[in-house]
């Protein structure tokens, strides 16, 4: 039962409720105590309740069941009876229907191309059963072509998809474009795909991406387009929101020709390297690659809060000739520049960025133009040999400051919770980090 029904029925019963006393009211006023009354109003509260119970029903959704050991001959509509392919189930679903998908591996045939919407009451929802694991291994989809995406959102709306692993598409991972808007993806892993692991492009808006993982996606040979996340072409006001980007054989997050989006508590680490800490020949290796455009086209405008970059090859945080400025609150940059490139810095920003509150560390530097609004950062208040609780990226507490930081409370309010005074300068406030 989808998880819309509860609310609704709730709803139905307190509206009962209130034109049943509503009726008394109006008949005690014209005295007319009478039994037959009573009976009459019984009779409207159960007419009312009838009219509003298909209502009630209509907003619940079908649950479909898919497993390895299914058959796209069954209904899918139980556990015993499941389907087998995850494409047969998505062929099915309406507004307001759920997809269980069993554990096991999904060996696509062709990509997951959804073309009906769910609403912004009903969405429609793709996720693993239970706590199982669910991998869709696009290796074979569409014979292989390149090109091909694991999963196609295009012009469909309300869908949420979470729970499973995306890996090995020929092309990109998860897809969503053509106007494609208010779908959310949530606690997702994709990796080692041909292409960039997730991207919102053609006009996408109003995406959620939630606490998913984008690592080891490469484009052979050369590596050259293959990031973590990209919101491309005319993508605007997505959210990403306790993401990570690692190892991806171009850049972490890639806004070219899009944005007016926002990055929260997400890291970009090791990007422009293979597992080995080879570097791909062709990587551009950016932690957030926040604009960039094709002549006479636009980019920039988004917000990047509590977010750290580092140990990536080339620049942490980058405005890469954005048309609009970026805002930088609370981050952290970290040893990037591992390429050692004349033109990678912790921090690049040309064009009226504001930047708050941001801590420099270990390699890579600033370079800022003069119309860069840069207040409060580290390197502003003069705060140099910075030191942390870890400085191993495996350590939970990697970048977290410890008491007695001279990077504590010299922050200014940004509209960002923070304890004891002001705010810390970096993307971990003490006591209040997030990872
Ligand atoms: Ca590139
Ligand atoms: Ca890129
Ligand atoms: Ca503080």
């Amino acid at each position: 039962m989808a998880l819309t029904s509860r609310p609704k029925l709730k709803q139905a019963h307190s509206y009962i409720k209130r034109k049943r006393k509503g009726w008394s009211t109006i008949i005690a006023a014209n005295t007319v105590h009478t039994a037959a009354a009573k009976v009459l109003i019984a009779m409207l509260a159960l007419v009312l309740a009838a009219a509003l119970c298909p209502q009630v029903s209509h907003g619940s959704g079908v649950s479909y069941y898919v497993s390895t050991s299914g058959s796209d001959s069954n209904s899918g509509k139980n556990l015993s009876s499941p389907l087998l392919t995850i494409n047969k189930a998505v062929s099915l679903v309406k507004p307001g229907d759920t997809i269980y998908v069993r554990g096991g591996t999904y060996k696509l045939t062709k990509s997951i191309d959804p073309t009906v919407s769910g609403t912004a009451s009903s969405r429609i929802t793709l996720q693993s059963y239970g706590g199982e694991q669910v991998v869709v291994d696009a290796a074979g989809a569409n014979g292989g072509r390149a090109g091909t995406k694991a999963i196609r959102l295009s012009g469909v709306s309300y869908w949420t998809i979470s729970k499973i692993h995306v890996t090995k598409s020929p092309g990109i991972g998860i897809s969503i474009q053509d106007g494609a808007h208010d779908n959310r993806i949530e606690s997702l892993n994709i990796y080692s795909n041909g292409g960039t692991g997730m991207q919102l492009e053609t006009n996408a808006y109003n995406n959620y991406i939630n606490a998913v993982n984008s690592y080891f996606n490469y484009d052979p040979p050369y590596g050259e387009h293959a990031d973590g996340f990209a919101n491309k072409a005319g993508a605007r006001n997505n959210t990403f929101n306790r993401c990570k980007a690692w190892n991806n054989s171009d850049d972490g997050w890639d806004f070219w020709g899009g944005g007016y989006s926002q990055i929260s508590k997400s890291e970009a680490f090791n990007n422009g390297y293979n597992a080995s800490g080879v570097h791909y020949p062709e990587g551009d290796g950016t932690g957030f690659k926040l604009g960039g455009q094709s002549a006479g086209g636009w980019s920039g405008s988004n917000t990047v809060r509590n977010s750290a970059a580092y140990n990536n090859y080339g620049s942490g945080f980058l405005w890469n000739n954005a048309t609009m400025k970026n805002m930088l609150y609370n981050t952290t940059a970290y040893n990037n520049n591992r390429g050692k490139l004349s033109y990678a810095f912790n921090y690049r920003f040309e064009n009226g960025d504001i930047i708050r509150n941001s801590v420099s560390a270990g390699t890579g530097g600033v370079r800022l133009a003069d119309n860069v609004d840069n207040k409060s950062n580290s390197w502003n208040l003069g705060l140099t040999g910075i030191s942390f609780a870890s400085v191993d990226p495996k350590a939970s507490n990697f970048l977290y400051l410890v008491s007695g930081s001279p990077l504590i409370d010299k922050g200014i309010q940004v509209g960002i919770t923070f304890t004891n005074k002001a705010p810390d300068l970096g993307a971990f406030e003490l006591g209040a980090e997030w990872r």
